[in-house]
């Protein structure tokens, strides 16, 4: 039997370079060698405040993409969150798991809410919520960008929390990472991770963007002093950011780039990145506007959803039967 995979794609915006090559890139290719189970995590998006209109189009955006990209729906299932009720009954569980401590810890917390006035309980608890969405799938392995490690980290906690006080219910996951590079950073503060909510879109390169915008965003690209085109994150991390995006849209080594620009410029190295760059992302975009146009997505998430629905209520039955919740009606019953 394949082993299973899980992974949540979070459209809290248009998604970017960053979760392209450090996410959806890997999705693509392990689609042949795992039962794979990807997600439109919608209630993660509204952590954070989300206009109705734009959340709705962002929905059909992230699928239109994640198909665009290379999934197929014959081999993989595909839905949103939110129309698969499971989701936020183990996440509710998963919340009485978690302690308050673990999740304070949490880096992508502090970063979130750093600086701001208010902040949602959700954006604090969300953690919980992940945990259930991957363990609703009795998941094998967890593909997901280097950010996300210690959320698939707190995941295994809770599972081998619940199964210590409740016996062997849970299946334990082990996260999926890229080699090298899996984090892509902003391109104007490389100590900063791509993202696709941040207020300034020249920091990100977003899959709906044009080839022009592309190069424009390349050749604003900060770099660091010298002239040099070296791979050093310590030093030169800027560059070495924009090594490792050439590397993963042209699938050369960072050493063979390093070589082909000895002796040449930061500009000559630029405008070849902006065309590996718009070479890779543009097929994904066509395909994901005739996707968008046709509405082919829709009957792939609706079929996603009840594949979804039927595999996560069996496991939710375990779950509830363990802990003594109540059964009288089987999750599986409430059938969308
Ligand atoms: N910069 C990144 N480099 C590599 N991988 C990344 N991922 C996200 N950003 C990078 C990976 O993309 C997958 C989907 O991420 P998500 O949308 O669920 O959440 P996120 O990590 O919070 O992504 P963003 O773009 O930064 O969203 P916002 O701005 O809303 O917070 C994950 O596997 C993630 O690792």
């Amino acid at each position: 039997m394949r082993k299973r995979v899980f992974s949540g794609v979070q459209p809290s915006g248009i998604l970017t370079l960053g979760n392209y090559l450090g996410a959806i890139k890997r999705f693509v290719e392990i689609q042949n060698e795992y039962e794979a189970f990807y997600c439109v995590v919608d209630y993660h998006a509204i952590t954070v405040p989300q206009a109705p209109d734009s959340l709705r189009s962002q929905i059909a955006h992230t699928a239109a993409f994640m198909l665009g990209a290379g999934l197929d729906p014959d081999k993989m299932t595909l839905f949103v969150q939110s129309d698969v009720p499971t989701h936020t009954q183990l996440g509710w569980i998963m919340e009485c798991t978690a302690t308050f401590g673990e999740l304070s810890r949490m880096t992508q917390f502090k970063d979130k809410s750093q600086g701001k006035e208010s902040v949602s309980g959700g954006l604090f608890t969300y953690p919980a919520l992940m945990a259930a969405d991957i363990l609703l799938y009795d998941a094998d392995a967890v593909p997901v960008g280097e950010d996300q490690k210690q959320h698939v980290e707190l995941c295994r906690d809770l599972a081998e929390r619940f199964n210590s006080r409740f016996g062997k219910v849970l299946k334990v996951p082990e996260p999926l990472i890229g080699q090298t590079g899996a984090r892509i950073m902003s391109l104007q503060d490389p100590h900063r991770k791509m993202s696709k909510s941040d207020p300034n879109p020249a920091g990100y390169i977003s899959l709906a963007d044009s080839p022009d915008d592309i190069v424009k965003k390349i050749k604003r690209a900060v770099t660091d002093s010298g002239r040099e085109v070296a791979y050093d994150p310590d030093e030169k991390p800027a560059l070495a950011n924009l090594i490792t995006i050439f590397a993963h849209c042209s699938e050369k080594s960072i050493n063979d780039i390093v070589a082909a620009y000895d002796g040449k410029g930061y500009a000559e190295f630029k405008k070849d990145l902006a065309d590996v760059v718009v070479e890779a992302l543009t097929p994904i975009r066509m395909r994901h506007d005739a996707i968008l146009a046709d509405g082919s997505y829709i009957d792939v998430l609706r079929h996603g959803a009840r594949r979804a629905h039927d595999v996560s209520s069996a496991v939710l039955r375990r779950v509830k039967e363990a802990m003594g919740l109540s059964l009288y009606i089987d999750p599986a019953g409430v059938r969308i």
